[in-house]
């Protein structure tokens, strides 16, 4: 009896082993997958697609994208960043090792006054406006003080340009005309029209569409390359409420030229300049730089001083009366 208990016992014995066996093997098959998952190709050359914030979308060298995670300490990514990163063996995902110097960094004060980056490496900026919703000059003169300072060449495109009429023309030209005065180049197109004359505009550039929300950024963007597929929306009580299609910057190759790129950003309703300083939106107004010096008084605020140069200008029809009260604006806001 105790014999035959003990060879069960023994037999008992040899199957718990050899389950321990097979389970132990599992577990270092399961193992090497987990590390053959894990293993990381070379670091290759990328640039952010667009950052989800808890994934990033790397574009690599042959275009195609890779859902990526950021190592730690590499600091905010943004749209527009070249990258170095490193595809997981057998996936479409990755690992972002490293940032590269930035040519430029757009960014934005957001309403508790912390930096909002929008894109990066940026060399035009289009600055998107329609018949509807209306334009905001004061919105378009902070763009362009933007523009200036981060040196992007800007345009002004004029889209829905189907939607001008005998009723809004005159008004809507007479806005866009002391932009042209001023040199920046005026577009117009609509998702109806031919729009060669913006292709050429950003041909070898890596270009940036902002502006209201609802102006039709994402809309045009699908025009030109129809396999964007970008959703848009009719604008809404929402749009004016500062609810955005758009959320989140994200960059489009063009086909036929890989050094065509395209930025769509979310649209936005308010946009402050409190990172910049005094001298910096000044200098952002380019046509008040030959009068810098000229006021009577060194501390000119350009307000109501006696002797202004700026507004002495204005009387003189050397400066639009809307750009200097679009600067006294913008001067009122980031000193209060
Ligand atoms: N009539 C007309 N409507 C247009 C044109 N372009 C865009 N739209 C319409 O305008 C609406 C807003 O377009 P979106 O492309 O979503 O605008 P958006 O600037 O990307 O807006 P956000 O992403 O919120 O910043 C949509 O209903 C479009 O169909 C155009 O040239 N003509
Ligand atoms: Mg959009
Ligand atoms: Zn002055």
């Amino acid at each position: 009896m105790s014999r035959r208990l003990t060879r069960r016992q023994q037999w008992r014995i040899k199957k718990v082993q050899q389950e321990r066996l097979v389970r132990a093997e599992k577990k270092q098959q399961q193992e090497n997958t987990e590390y053959d998952h894990l293993a990381l190709h070379t670091p290759k050359t990328g640039q952010v697609i667009s950052n989800f914030g808890e994934h990033i979308i790397v574009q690599a060298e042959n275009r195609q994208h890779y859902r990526c995670l950021s190592r730690q300490n590499l600091g905010a990514m943004v749209c527009g960043d070249y990258v170095l990163w490193q595809q997981e063996k057998n996936t479409d995902q990755g690992v972002i090792c490293a940032l590269k110097p930035r040519q430029n960094l757009l960014a934005r004060p957001d309403s508790y006054g912390k930096q909002k980056l929008i894109a990066s490496n940026i060399d035009a900026m289009f600055i998107v406006c329609a018949p509807f919703p209306a334009i905001h000059e004061h919105l378009l003169d902070r763009y362009l003080v933007t523009a200036e300072h981060n040196h992007f060449s800007a345009y002004i495109i004029l889209n829905k340009c189907d939607l001008l009429n005998d009723a809004n023309r005159s008004e809507i030209e007479q806005i866009l005309m002391i932009y042209q005065h001023l040199g920046y180049p005026v577009i117009y197109t609509s998702i109806y029209h031919a729009i060669d004359q913006l292709k050429a505009s950003m041909h070898n550039k890596t270009s940036i569409f902002v502006g209201q929300s609802g102006v039709g950024k994402s809309s045009l963007i699908n025009t030109l390359l129809p396999t964007a597929n970008i959703r848009t929306n009719a604008v809404s009580i929402a749009n004016e409420k500062g609810t955005h299609t758009t959320s989140v910057a994200s960059l489009y190759p063009l086909p036929d030229n890989p050094h065509s790129v395209i930025i769509d950003s979310p649209g936005i309703r308010e946009f402050s300049l409190d990172n910049l300083t005094p001298n910096e939106i000044f200098s952002g107004f380019i046509e008040f730089t030959p009068y810098a010096r000229l006021c009577r008084f060194r501390n000119c605020t350009h307000l109501n001083e006696p002797g202004c140069a700026l507004q002495e200008a204005v009387i003189s029809n050397k400066i639009h009366p809307q750009r200097l009260k679009s600067y006294q604006r913008i001067m009122h806001t980031i000193s209060s």
